[in-house]
C-alpha cells in the first residue's frame, strides 16, 4: 500500500490509522501547490489521503479509507462490526468530522480568504466544536464511549488545526484532554515525527 499525504493534513488520519493496524505501507508526499501529472492522472480528486492497494486500486476519502483500514485488521477494533447499529453510529461520527468539523476550517486555510471569510469560518468552527465538547464532557473517553476508533484519529487531527489557525481550544476543555489522550499514542507520535512534525 502507498499513502499520498501533506504533513498535518487531513491524511494524517489515514497514516496514524495504518500505524494502528501495523500495516506495511509507503509514503509519499504530494506537492500541494504543483501536483505531478502522475498524481492527478492517478487521482483525479487531486487531494490527499488517496491509498493505492497492492492490486492497483485507489481509495480516496478518508472517512472511507479509515473504515477501509480497520477493516483490514479486526483485532484491531478500531471500528464496530459492519452492519451493526454502532458501526452507523461511528458512520456518523466519522461523517460529522469530515463534512462539519473538517470543512468548517477550509476557509481558514485558503490563502485568497478575505478576513470577513475567515471571521465566520471561525465562529462556525466554534459551533461545531461546542457539539464535540458536549459530546465528550459526559465523561467518556471517546467518541464511541470507552472504545478507541477511526472516529478518534480523524477528530484528533481536525480538532489539531485548531493550533495553526490560533482559534485554542482554552474553550473547549473536554476536547483539549482528549487531544492529550490521543496525542499520546505510540501510533500518533510515530506519524508526526515521520511527516515532519513536531510529536
Ligand atoms: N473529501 C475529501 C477532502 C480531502 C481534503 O480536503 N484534502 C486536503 C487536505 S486536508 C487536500 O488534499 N488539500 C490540497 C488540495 O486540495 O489541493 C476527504 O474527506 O478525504
Amino acid at each position: 500500500m502507498k499513502l499520498y499525504y501533506l504533513p498535518g493534513s487531513c491524511s494524517l488520519a489515514s497514516h496514524i490509522a495504518l500505524r494502528e493496524i501495523g500495516a506495511a505501507f509507503d509514503l509519499e508526499r504530494i506537492d500541494a501547490a504543483n501536483k505531478s501529472a502522475d498524481f492527478l492522472a492517478l487521482n483525479p480528486k487531486g487531494y490527499v489521503p488517496a491509498l493505492t492497494l497492492d492490486d492497483g486500486d485507489l481509495l480516496t476519502e478518508n472517512a472511507a479509507i479509515l473504515q477501509f483500514i480497520a477493516d483490514t485488521k479486526p483485532s484491531a477494533a478500531l471500528a464496530p462490526a459492519a452492519g451493526s447499529r454502532e458501526r452507523t453510529r461511528l458512520q456518523e461520527h466519522l461523517n460529522y468530522v469530515a463534512t462539519e468539523l473538517h470543512k468548517s476550517f477550509s476557509p481558514l486555510f485558503k490563502a485568497d480568504s478575505s478576513e470577513a471569510e475567515k471571521d465566520a469560518a471561525r465562529k462556525k468552527v466554534a459551533l461545531k466544536l461546542d457539539y464535540v465538547e458536549q459530546l465528550l464532557s459526559d465523561g467518556r473517553s471517546y467518541l464511541m464511549g470507552d472504545s478507541f476508533s477511526v472516529a478518534d484519529i480523524y477528530l484528533f487531527v481536525v480538532a489539531n488545526w485548531t493550533g495553526p489557525t490560533e482559534i485554542g481550544l482554552d474553550n473547549w476543555p473536554s476536547i483539549a484532554a482528549f487531544q492529550k489522550r490521543i496525542a499520546a499514542r505510540e501510533s500518533v507520535q510515530a506519524a508526526l515525527k515521520a511527516e515532519g512534525l513536531a510529536a
